[in-house]
Parts: structure tokens; C-alpha cells; sequence
């Protein structure tokens, strides 16, 4: 079932004719050789590197535990007094993350609505028109709508049998999961160029060169992933985290798994987004949002715990 499934992905209806005009013994040969490679292909696609694949299509990486130095220094281009002091942080327990933003598919999915700008009914319908709208973030959310998201995947048949409960990663998961083990201004190093990230790239970072400002998001996963193998941590669309914004929070947090605040109204929205200059987009930038909040360059990703994932046997 699971070649003529593929084959069936593979052929669009514009070829089909072309298809049938093989020889029928041929057509027989590329079954017999897909049906030795293709399933090795697709278990290794699932499972490498510890990325799952959920019910709706999201990929997850497992982020190891392990200790980094969070914030930024003074000397950091950019380093505003929130982020500062820098101070060692350890993420004791592993957890997923989303491979990607969330995406409007996903969204749509789950939710059953689609409130982004930049999407095929939306006011920035004409920004993405030839551009497959369910690959881009979703944007134009709350941190409510985050999760309520969380919520409803977390309720699923399939994510319920596999144990997978979602949530909105914690600020500090966020960010060592972004540096995935740089120590610079950006998992890329000391700049930040066009190539590199989608954000306004009439402001670049250190000695990168002007880059174009696509004034739009783009389809994610279209720049190189960080070594964790994250996508686009760095601009499209900022994202919301699990944690209340507090200006000081760094000069009194704790030292292991810190979750913010107690108390306060707005959260925290980290990694820049496509119509930020490249310092917005570091690693230990941060800025604060109601949680009734919303923009066309604010969206999420997605955290699960592992041992929930694990105990259910994934
Ligand atoms: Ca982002």
C-alpha cells in the first residue's frame, strides 16, 4: 500500500498520459525496485536523527539536555539591558521541538481556521500568490490562539494514543535550542546576511553585505537549519514562547529550567521576523506581547516533552 501511495503522490494528473505510454513490463520493474528502497527511505526519513512525525504532519527534533550561557554581553552589537547579565542556564531534561515554524497547513488542521495575512485569502494574498501558502508560518496568532492550538493538538486520537502533550517551549528552551551551541550573535556566527535568514536584509549584522527584504514571510525551511536542525529560529516570523516577559528576570533567575515570572501580563517573543533589521533577529534578542496580541509577523513553534512521547513508545 505503501508504493502505490507513493506512486500515486509522484504522478500528477498532467502526466499520467505520459505514464501510460510505458511499457507495461517497465512500469512493472520500477515497483519491484521501489518496493526494495523506498521503505528503508522512509523509516530512516521518520526516525533519523530523533525527528518524529506527528498526525498532522509537524516534524519534531529531540533537543538534548545540556548547560549554555544565556543572554548577551554588553559588548554584543545590539545587547539591550533585558538581556543582560549573560548567566549560565541548564536544561536538565530533553524535549521536542518543532523542525519548523508552524505552519498554515498545520494550523488549519488542527484549528480549522486560517487567520494569516500572507496566505491565499488574506489582505497579503498578492505578497504570496505564487508561492504554496501552506508552507509559510502561520501568523496574525495570539499567544491564547497558541494555546488553544497546544490544546486541541494535544486532543487528537493519534496524539493522544502516542502520549504527546503540546505546549509553547519555556524562554529558555527557546533559546538554547536557537544557539545549539553557538556562543555568538547568531547560530550562524558573528553575522547575519540574506542568505541567511528571512528578515530586512537593508539591515544586515556585522560584516554581512546587504541582502534583498522580501517584506513577506517565506516558505519554511527555505535557509540552512542550526546544528539542532531548526529552521528559520532566526526571522520570518517571531515567535511566542511559554514565559511572562520580565525586563529584569536575568539578574534573579534561576539556574536550572527557568520559566519566567510568576506574575505579569505579557510574554516573551523571541528570534526577529522577516520585517526586523538583523540585531532583532540574535539569538538572546526579546521582546514582550500581550497574550491577546496579535501581528503578521508573530507565529510559534511548538514544544513536547519526551518522556510523555517516549513512555508511549515513539
Ligand atoms: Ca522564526
Amino acid at each position: 500500500m505503501r508504493i502505490l501511495k507513493f506512486i500515486a503522490m509522484q504522478v500528477s494528473a498532467s502526466n499520467w498520459k505520459e505514464l501510460c505510454r510505458v511499457p507495461a513490463a517497465s512500469f512493472l520493474q520500477a515497483i519491484l525496485v521501489m518496493s526494495v528502497f523506498l521503505p528503508c527511505t522512509l523509516a530512516e526519513d521518520k526516525q533519523d536523527h530523533g525527528v518524529i512525525e506527528n498526525s498532522v504532519g509537524m516534524r519534531m527534533v529531540m533537543i538534548p539536555p545540556g548547560k549554555f550561557d544565556m543572554g548577551a554581553p554588553v559588548t554584543e552589537v545590539g545587547s539591550r539591558i533585558d538581556e543582560q547579565p549573560v548567566h549560565t542556564v541548564e536544561i536538565t531534561t530533553p524535549f521536542y521541538l518543532g523542525v519548523y515554524e508552524v505552519t498554515q497547513a498545520a494550523y488549519e488542521k488542527v484549528v480549522g481556521v486560517n487567520p494569516s495575512y500572507f496566505s491565499r485569502t488574506g489582505a497579503g494574498q498578492l505578497k504570496v500568490e505564487k508561492l504554496d501558502a501552506a508552507r509559510l508560518p502561520v501568523e496574525q496568532v495570539s499567544w491564547d490562539d497558541c494555546m488553544a492550538f497546544c490544546e486541541k493538538l494535544s486532543a487528537l486520537p493519534e496524539e493522544k494514543a502516542a502520549g504527546r502533550v503540546y505546549r509553547l517551549p519555556t524562554e529558555a528552551e527557546w533559546q538554547y535550542s536557537c544557539r545549539a551551541g553557538s556562543t555568538g550573535p547568531f547560530s550562524t556566527g558573528a553575522s547575519l546576511g540574506g542568505n541567511d535568514a528571512n528578515f530586512n536584509g537593508n539591515f544586515p549584522y556585522g560584516d554581512a553585505p546587504r541582502g534583498v527584504f522580501l517584506g513577506r514571510t517565506s516558505t519554511v525551511g527555505s535557509y540552512k537549519p542550526n546544528t539542532f536542525g531548526l529552521y528559520d529560529m532566526h526571522g520570518n516570523v517571531a515567535e511566542l514562547t511559554a514565559d511572562r516577559y520580565g525586563r529584569h528576570y536575568y539578574k534573579d533567575s534561576p539556574s536550572a529550567d527557568p520559566k519566567g515570572p510568576e506574575a505579569g501580563n505579557d510574554r516573551v517573543v523571541l528570534g526577529g521576523s522577516w520585517g526586523t533589521d538583523a540585531a532583532r533577529c540574535r539569538s538572546a534578542f526579546r521582546r514582550s506581547n500581550a497574550t491577546s496580541g496579535k501581528a503578521y509577523y508573530f507565529g510559534f513553534r511548538v514544544a513536547c516533552d519526551v518522556a510523555v512521547a517516549a513512555a508511549a513508545g515513539n
